[in-house]
């Protein structure tokens, strides 16, 4: 019962495909699943479709050893592992239709003694729908929410927390929280999780595992728009944020973040969306944190421009575009709204600097910007707008900007 010979991946994404190599580096046969034609073919030719470190040595060796192959269409197996995106939509809500699809997708091939894994970040309530969508589709199986310990079918929540940049060891090193539908969905989806993962496993029910990973990262949300809270308090009282987070921290039970531009990425800047949007009444820590940090850009934007009045032509140096420091990921970047926004306010003329961006994003090159060098912008910039805490920048020689208006929205400087 609780050997599994034989897992698909359902999303071969930037969950998915480390998940699946790591499992088939294992010896475990994966068969995984894309929608996307050319990432199946991709994988099926041994290269990983993005950038992961170690990730294409470990494609490359787990597909030439049979051990991992992919294909359009979901294949039987004993497991099936959800790593399909949940976006946000526009009103607030998680968009669950990939969740839906895949499960719609496993449903036709599922037998009696399979289990089905949810690790996509999701809304509470999101596994028992997942369960409901295939229940739909197979009367002839059950499911937990019909027979609970008795089910055909077993169904778990685990939800992913691996940190791009470090997939590969995070899969095997990350402690997990395994949320079962019943006791035996859960003891079942740890078994799984023991083939690969080398730490604690945390064994609890579907909807408290949906809710830690929502919870992980709306507490470092609240806790960083309390630094950025502050930051905008401090301008107003001509005090040194920076300055005052080192001072208040020396005590020994607080703790403050940075302050920023605002949040960006996949995760911090959406999660706590799906929380608000289960518990709009409730949620008003959580709510306001969401306000103050997408608030930031424009918050940078006015202190820009208000610093740039002087100027007869401000020209701007706008340092870091992706959403932090050391990675080439633009994903709900503030540093691009903030640029974004000058550019809608005409502050000035702006050149924009990344080292590890190759290619701006479409909304910057519509508006007829494009990348520029760091020596170059800032030996025609009058104002330094820095914007991400890229080792970089941090190493610069303070004499080249020495007599410019600056703007160090990291405190790097
Ligand atoms: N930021 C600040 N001030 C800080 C810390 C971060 O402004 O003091 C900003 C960053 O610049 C960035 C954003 O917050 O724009 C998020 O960066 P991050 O490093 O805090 O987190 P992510 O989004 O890269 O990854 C998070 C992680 N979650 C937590 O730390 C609770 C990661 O472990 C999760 O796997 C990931 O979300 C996810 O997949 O949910």
């Amino acid at each position: 019962m609780n050997t599994f010979e034989k897992i698909s991946v359902v999303g071969l994404g930037h969950i998915g495909l480390p998940t699946a190599a790591v499992f088939a580096n294992k010896g475990v046969k994966i068969v995984g699943t894309d929608k996307n034609e050319a990432v199946v073919d991709s994988i099926n030719a041994g290269k990983p479709h993005f950038y992961e470190p170690n990730l294409d040595v470990l494609v490359r060796r787990v597909v030439e050893s049979g051990k991992l192959s992919a294909s359009t269409a979901v294949m039987p197996a004993d497991a099936f592992l959800v790593a399909v995106p949940t976006p946000l939509c526009g009103d607030g809500h998680a968009d669950l239709s990939y969740v839906q699809a895949a499960a719609e997708a496993i449903a036709p091939v599922l037998e009696a003694g399979n289990l089905v894994i949810l690790e996509s970040t999701s809304p509470v309530g999101t596994t028992e729908k997942m369960a409901q969508w295939m229940a739909a589709i197979r009367p002839d199986l059950s499911f937990p929410h019909q027979k609970g310990e008795m089910s055909d079918v077993n169904i778990a929540h685990c939800p992913e927390r691996l940190l791009p940049g470090r997939t590969i060891e995070e899969v095997v090193n990350n402690a997990r929280v395994i949320g079962g539908m019943t006791r035996k969905c859960a003891q079942r989806a740890l078994s799984l999780y023991r083939i690969v993962v080398q730490t604690e496993c945390k064994v609890t029910n579907a909807r408290t595992a949906e809710m830690s990973k929502l919870t992980e990262n709306a507490y470092r949300d609240v806790n960083i728009a309390f630094a950025n809270e502050l930051s905008v308090i401090c301008d107003r009282h001509n005090i040194n944020v920076w300055e005052l987070i080192q001072m208040a921290n020396l005590h020994p039970r607080v703790d403050i973040l940075s302050p920023g531009p605002g949040v960006g990425g996949h995760c911090i800047a959406v999660d706590p969306w799906f929380i608000v949007d289960g518990a709009p009444e409730d949620a008003k820590i959580i709510r306001m944190a969401r306000e103050i940090n997408d608030a930031m850009p424009k918050v940078v934007c006015n202190k820009v421009a208000q610093q740039a009045m002087s100027l007869a032509k401000p020209v701007i140096a706008c340092l870091g575009l992706t959403y932090k420091a050391d990675v080439d990921d633009l994903r709900e970047s503030p540093a691009v709204d903030v640029v974004l926004e000058l550019a809608d306010m005409a502050v000035g003329e702006l050149l924009v600097v990344d080292p590890l961006v190759q290619q701006l994003p479409q909304s910057l090159a519509e508006l007829g910007l494009s990348l520029t060098d760091f020596d170059v912008a800032v030996d025609r910039a009058n104002v330094i707008l820095l914007l991400v805490d890229h080792g970089a920048f941090k190493s610069i020689d303070r004499e080249l900007i020495k007599d410019k208006i600056v703007v160090d929205t990291r405190g790097i400087w």
